[in-house]
Order: structure tokens, then C-alpha cells, then sequence
């Protein structure tokens, strides 16, 4: 066997496996990603619900840069998520809010993992770009990026609205930093499209995913598995 064909053997096996990966999810609460190419999410319900069981040594491993996106614990941690996410996408919204309280208690506020926020603003989702370069916008005012970070996940209605640019200064004004300037002239854009473009080059293709120590883990799964992945590399 050529080393090609045994390589489009093993991706038409990879999408296969993410394939029934999705089944499972959708049908085990909702859990799940939204597509980069046209942000439907997957309501395949042919999948048997299965408890999540997912074996870390089976992950793909990437070499992911944390690039220059802020870091939320212990720089020096010895665990490192970088998480490629979309503020206006609802399973990312589902991880905020169910799974990350959880990772930040037992993981990161005990210095075991840091976890960085890179942008991949969903094409599908029309203000998310405004709301990436917004908290890198607020992180450039000299805010704390990860409470511009939650305030965006806690008030999405308030800014994903026709006047996205002057809700998105008034949250920040709120906080107490003032990313009008910034965000109106496009400051933040680059490093927005950088982050996105490099997302894409790791395999990216929705939002939330994961690179944990660079095992990949795509889609908001349940604490339980964060928790497996993260175990095995302590
Ligand atoms: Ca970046
Ligand atoms: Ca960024």
C-alpha cells in the first residue's frame, strides 16, 4: 500500500469516527460544534446515546501556537488548552457555561492547565468578527481580556443586535475601558484573521475546539471527557 492511499485510508476512517462522534453527541443532550463552512449544527439522531467515553491516546495531536492571545491561569502551567472559539456560537456559549466553571475550579485556579482563547469567528455568525476584535480591542485598552471574554458570553443578546459596534463599547465602557477607537478603525482585524487563518491550519473546522497539550477535541463534550484528557497529561 503507497503511503498515499494508506493516508486517505485513515482520513475517510478519521471522518467516519468524527462522523458517529457527532451522532453521539447530538443525541447525548446537545452537545456539540457549529460548522465552519456553513454553521448548521448536526441533528443526526441515527446514533444509539452512548455515555461520552473518549480514550485520550486516540486524539490527534497538533503543534498549536498560543500565539500572542491572553492567557487565563498559570503561564507556567503544565497543561495548556487552546481553545479556537466563536462568541456567538451557542455551543461555544454551552462550554462557557457549563464546562468551563468546572476546568477553572479543578484545574486552572490550582495552576495544573492555562487556557488560552484564539479567535474563529464563524462566517455564519455575521457580528462574531465584531465581538473577537472587541475583547482584543479591550485587552489592548488595557482590560482583562477574560472579563470582557464573559461578559460577552453572558450577554450575547445585548450585543448581537443591528448597533453591534455601539453595544459591544458600551459593554466594554461598562468594564471601564474604552474600545471605541479600536474597534471602530479595524486595529484588531489582523489579529483576529490571523488567528482564524491559523485555526484553519491546524484542522479547525468548527467551533468550540479544543487542543489540549495539542490533542485535539472538537465540539463542547462534557466535563467528564476535558477531565480524561486533561488527567493524562499530568
Ligand atoms: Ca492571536
Ligand atoms: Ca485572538
Amino acid at each position: 500500500m503507497s503511503e498515499n492511499h494508506s493516508q486517505s485510508v485513515w482520513m475517510g476512517l478519521s471522518f467516519l469516527a468524527v462522523g458517529l462522534m457527532g451522532g453521539i453527541l447530538f443525541t447525548n443532550g446537545g452537545q456539540g460544534f457549529a460548522n465552519l463552512f456553513d454553521g448548521s449544527q448536526a441533528t443526526d439522531d441515527s446514533v444509539e446515546e452512548a455515555a461520552p467515553d473518549v480514550d485520550p491516546d486516540s486524539l490527534e495531536t497538533v503543534a498549536v501556537s498560543v500565539d500572542d492571545d491572553a492567557v487565563m491561569g498559570d503561564p507556567d502551567a503544565p497543561v495548556t488548552i487552546v481553545e479556537f472559539s466563536d462568541f456567538q456560537c451557542p455551543y461555544c456559549e454551552k462550554f462557557y457555561t457549563e464546562t468551563l466553571p468546572l476546568i477553572k475550579e479543578n484545574y486552572i485556579d490550582t495552576g495544573k492547565v492555562k487556557l488560552i482563547y484564539r479567535d474563529l469567528p464563524l462566517p455564519s455568525h455575521d457580528k462574531a468578527d465584531d465581538a473577537a476584535e472587541a475583547a482584543e480591542c479591550f485587552a489592548e485598552a488595557g482590560g482583562d481580556y477574560y472579563a470582557y471574554h464573559d461578559w460577552l458570553f453572558e450577554n450575547v443578546a445585548a450585543w448581537a443586535n443591528e448597533d453591534v459596534t455601539g453595544s459591544l463599547i458600551a459593554g466594554a465602557q461598562e468594564l471601564g475601558f474604552d474600545i471605541s477607537a479600536c474597534l471602530e478603525n479595524g486595529d484588531m482585524q489582523d489579529e483576529v484573521n490571523a488567528d482564524y487563518t491559523a485555526g484553519k491550519s491546524y484542522g479547525v473546522t468548527g467551533t468550540p475546539s479544543f487542543f489540549i497539550n495539542g490533542k485535539k477535541l472538537v465540539g463542547a463534550w462534557p466535563y467528564d471527557v476535558f477531565e480524561s484528557v486533561i488527567e493524562s497529561q499530568l
